[in-house]
């Protein structure tokens, strides 16, 4: 039995990750191929409840212990991944590491500091990172209910994922101003597919090493 794949698509707030993540869903299922699909933050830990309520200004968390909390909350789930994969099953994850990263560093953390706390999670086998202006997506319903959802912080957000599409050149970025939900969806099925045809190698776990 060959492993499931490890897809993961990132992005600022409300550039339709989650959309999308339940397309590809839907797309595997249709194809009889196993997938499942894992959000970070994952909310639903111990973890994940301090999470939540950050984001929704319920408590202050001093920026460096929330930096480690949400790389926490992806170690937590590291195993799962690493055997959900191994038993055949491919991986859609809406945001990971690079996220953890890119808000962070928004908030005027250290840019090496903060990918080391992540530092040999399991290693997507493809990144999507979902490109729309700022500016746009602050148009788009339900902006600005969560901590972050603000045009200034996504501005510097959007810079920090620029470095990390540079340093890390397998990040693929897809331009979806103007797009439609299908015509994104399209884009990604046909970059995934030379990945379904060939033979997976084991996991890494060379993120950020
Ligand atoms: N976020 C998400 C971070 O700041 N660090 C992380 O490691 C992750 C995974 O949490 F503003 C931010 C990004 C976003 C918020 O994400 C919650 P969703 O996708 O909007 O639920
Ligand atoms: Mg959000």
């Amino acid at each position: 039995m060959t492993r499931g794949l490890f897809i993961v698509i990132e992005g600022l707030d409300r550039t339709g990750k989650s959309t999308q993540c339940a397309q590809l869903l839907n797309h595997f299922s249709v194809s009889g191929t196993n997938a499942a699909l894992i959000k970070f933050p994952d909310r639903t830990t111990s973890i994940g409840q301090m999470i939540n309520s950050y984001l929704q200004s319920k408590t202050d968390i001093n920026d460096n212990a929330i930096h480690l909390l949400f790389s926490a909350n992806r170690w937590e789930m590291s195993q799962n991944i690493t055997d959900t994969l191994n038993q055949g099953t491919t991986i859609i994850a809406d945001r990971y590491a690079y996220s953890g990263v890119a808000y962070s560093v928004a908030k005027g953390l250290d840019y090496t500091y903060c990918k080391y706390p992540d530092r040999g999670l399991p290693m997507p086998d493809k990144v999507f990172f979902l490109d729309l202006p700022p500016q746009l997506a602050q148009q788009r319903e339900d902006y600005g209910d969560e901590r972050y959802e603000s045009l200034d912080m996504q501005t510097r957000v959007r810079e920090a994922f620029m470095k990390l599409l540079i340093d890390n050149q397998y990040i693929h970025k897809i331009d979806v101003t103007g797009q439609s939900i299908d015509s994104v969806h399209d884009t990604l099925k046909q970059q995934l597919e030379p990945l379904l045809t060939q033979q997976q190698q084991p996991i890494k776990h060379t993120l950020f090493m």
